[in-house]
């Protein structure tokens, strides 16, 4: 591959957008140590997330008025976005890195094929979770009642299963996202509001294995999978001093409303505007990209070893950048996650 290709898929207006800026925002502290760096490419990404910004940061201001309502917006784009930045390696050679957001549509209607063509051309496969869909309202399934419909994990499934090959997802990383995790961490790490002690971000781990089900049975169905897919949840906070509260359904309208306040007992660093662990699912994506290159490179020359795609780095440069971005890592230890962070399935050795 001569690029970083990111796929992300997942519900209609979850706020992947919103995510993406918040990482930009973050990953260039990550990078701090290696030699490279990210950047915009273009003008309509820099402006799409800049725009983005500036809806969270408004946001968050409304917020400050006790359970502020958010509906439920019914006109997404339904076209396929491209936010282009480059990875600049020290020395100047410059690295394409396209994350590509596709409308959740796309994986059941007459787009499937043009999904499938970018499946093959992208390393790492992002599902972002709306988190307060998946995890409130919970119902004897394991997951809240809004989930199906608004997460789409059948759609995402069905995809999987019926239109991508084995050859297709094997030598991939598949990062579930939960964002929007808030009300959750802040729950948690609360101890005023945590009277029963319950480890939210935990559980959330189990909200997943419930809600998305289907998905890991298939990922883990055969041994090509087991012994190449990377799978992983890195859960987000991503705008930080906001917290979903409850649904409630508007009784003239019939939509879902979501309702949102400033959390309680937050340290002042914590308020408004500060996203947490935006970074993390690039940081994964890096490392496996990095080791994967670092894995052709030592075969053999006749198999057309030596770096393609971090050309302008030399071994060294990778390896050690590899194990910059491996300290700032979020990971479980042993079986136990952190923050909700976990490897579901880690054959490359994360
Ligand atoms: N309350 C709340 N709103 C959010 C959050 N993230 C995004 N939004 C809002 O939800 C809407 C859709 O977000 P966007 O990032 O464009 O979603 P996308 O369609 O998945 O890219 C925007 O109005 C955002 O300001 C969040 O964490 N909390
Ligand atoms: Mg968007």
């Amino acid at each position: 591959m001569k690029q970083v290709n990111i796929l992300m898929m997942g519900g209609k207006r979850c706020g992947k957008t919103t995510v993406l800026a918040s990482m930009y925002g973050e990953i260039n502290k990550a990078l701090a140590g290696t030699a490279l760096r990210l950047e915009v490419e273009d003008p309509q990404t820099e402006q799409e997330l800049v725009r983005a910004r500036a809806s969270i940061a408004r946001k968050m201001e409304d917020f400050k008025i006790p359970l502020t309502r958010v509906e439920v917006d019914d006109n997404p784009t339904s076209a396929l976005k491209t936010y282009s930045f480059r990875l600049v390696v020290e020395g100047g050679s410059r690295i394409p890195f396209k994350i590509h957001d596709i409308p959740g549509e796309w994986l059941t209607d007459s787009h499937q094929r043009e999904v499938k063509n970018l499946v093959k051309e992208c390393q790492v496969i992002i599902i972002a979770i709306d988190t307060p869909y998946l995890f409130s309202k919970m119902t004897s399934k394991g997951y809240g009642i809004y989930h199906e419909e608004y997460n789409k994990p059948l759609e995402i499934a069905n995809f999987f299963k019926n239109s991508l090959s084995v050859e297709n997802v094997e030598d991939r990383m598949i990062l579930f996202v939960p964002i929007k995790c808030e009300r959750y961490y802040h729950l948690t790490n609360t101890p005023q509001l945590n009277i029963c002690k319950r480890n939210y971000m935990q559980e959330l781990i189990d909200a997943i294995g419930c809600g998305y089900r289907d998905l890991l049975m298939y990922l883990r169905s055969t041994a090509a999978l087991v012994n190449n897919c990377t799978m992983a949840i890195t859960p987000i906070l991503s705008a930080g001093g906001i917290d979903f509260v409850r649904f409630r359904t508007d009784a003239e309208t019939g939509k879902v409303i979501s309702l949102y306040q400033e959390p309680e007992f937050l340290h002042e660093y914590e308020q408004g505007y500060s996203p947490k662990f935006c970074e993390q699912p690039m940081i994964y994506a890096l490392i496996y990209i990095l080791l994967q290159e670092l894995g052709e490179a030592a075969a053999p020359k006749r198999f057309g070893g030596g770096p393609k795609l971090f050309r302008g780095m030399n071994q060294t440069q990778m390896v050690m950048a590899v194990e910059t971005l491996r300290k700032k890592l979020k990971r479980n230890t042993g079986n136990h996650p952190e923050d909700g962070f976990y490897f579901i399935q880690n054959p490359k050795d994360l």
